[in-house]
């Protein structure tokens, strides 16, 4: 498959993402969006990638938002569109059942910061700055931001960060927890490619079920989450990497996972 927006890279099991439109500093227009939806699926269906990380082109930016360019001809049901066709693509990667990495490598700004925040895990390099700045533009977040926000961060800061729409620093993101982990910029795409290869090398499915466990099981009420998750201990007895891993535990050596 080809991208005009976007690069893909397979490296043994972690396939990299790199949102590739420096000149706008990697803004999320139409196309480069669908883009992400095809690459997204791709990699899902690739049985050889376990982990994914998704990164911007250049030093300066992950991702500066949705491309401010198409808004001008937006109309109230076209926008309307536009935010729940972003939606269905940052869901996409929430709950593509593999672990997904963002590598913030500089500005995370409205759709960008919504971005991260669909990924799995976030690491930033220490010169990131995350922010919700549609508010500046007389605008309310479109892809999911008023949503993953607080319930990453609390209610009281994600208030703060939307009716400002202020950035902030990636030590700040750390120490609310929007972020994971803050790295030196030059240590960002090799700390972010060893964490995939670590998550790569665990249980497929097992990590795919507490993906699920997790970002479903928020939404419900706390004994029916319990009993999804029981559902899903269950499940995993039913798979070899259950025994391979039981096995390699009592035998005492490393397992090897196969996803099946
Ligand atoms: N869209 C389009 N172009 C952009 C964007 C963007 N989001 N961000 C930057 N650019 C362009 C600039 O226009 C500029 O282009 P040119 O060189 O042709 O003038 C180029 O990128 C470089 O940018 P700057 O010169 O502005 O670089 P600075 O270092 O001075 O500033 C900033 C960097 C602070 C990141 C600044 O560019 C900025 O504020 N950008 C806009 C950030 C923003 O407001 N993002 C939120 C957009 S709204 C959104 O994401 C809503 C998501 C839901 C949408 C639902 C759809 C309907």
């Amino acid at each position: 498959m080809s991208f005009d927006n976007l690069l893909i890279e397979r490296d043994a099991a972690v396939g990299v993402i790199t949102i590739n439109r420096p000149k706008v500093l990697n803004a999320l227009n139409n196309s480069t969006l669908d883009e992400l939806r095809r690459a997204a699926l791709e990699l899902k269906r690739d049985e050889a990638i376990r982990a994914i990380v998704i990164t911007g082109s250049g030093d300066k930016s992950f991702v500066a938002g949705a491309d401010i360019n198409e808004f001008l001809e937006q109309s109230p049901a076209s926008g309307r569109d536009h935010a729940l066709a972003g939606q269905h693509v940052f869901d996409l990667i929430e709950n593509l059942g593999k672990p997904v990495i963002a590598a913030v490598n500089g500005y995370a700004l409205g759709g960008g910061c919504e971005l991260a925040m669909a990924c799995t895990l976030r690491i930033a390099a220490n010169t990131a700055r995350f922010g919700q700045p549609e508010i500046n533009l007389g605008l309310v977040p479109g892809y999911g931001g008023t949503q993953r926000l607080p319930r990453l961060v609390g209610k009281g800061k994600a208030m703060e960060l939307i009716l400002t729409g202020s950035p902030i620093s990636a030590e700040e993101a750390e120490r609310i927890g929007l972020v994971n982990r803050v790295v030196p910029a030059a240590e960002l795409l090799t700390e972010a490619r060893r964490i995939a290869g670590l998550l790569a090398a665990q249980a497929p499915i097992a990590t795919a079920y507490i993906i699920h466990a997790i970002n479903h099981g928020v939404e419900m009420p706390f004994a029916q989450a319990c009993a999804y998750e029981a559902t899903l201990f269950g499940l995993a007895f039913a798979t070899d990497d259950m025994r391979e891993g039981t096995r390699a535990f009592l035998e005492k050596r490393k397992p090897v996972f196969r996803g099946k």
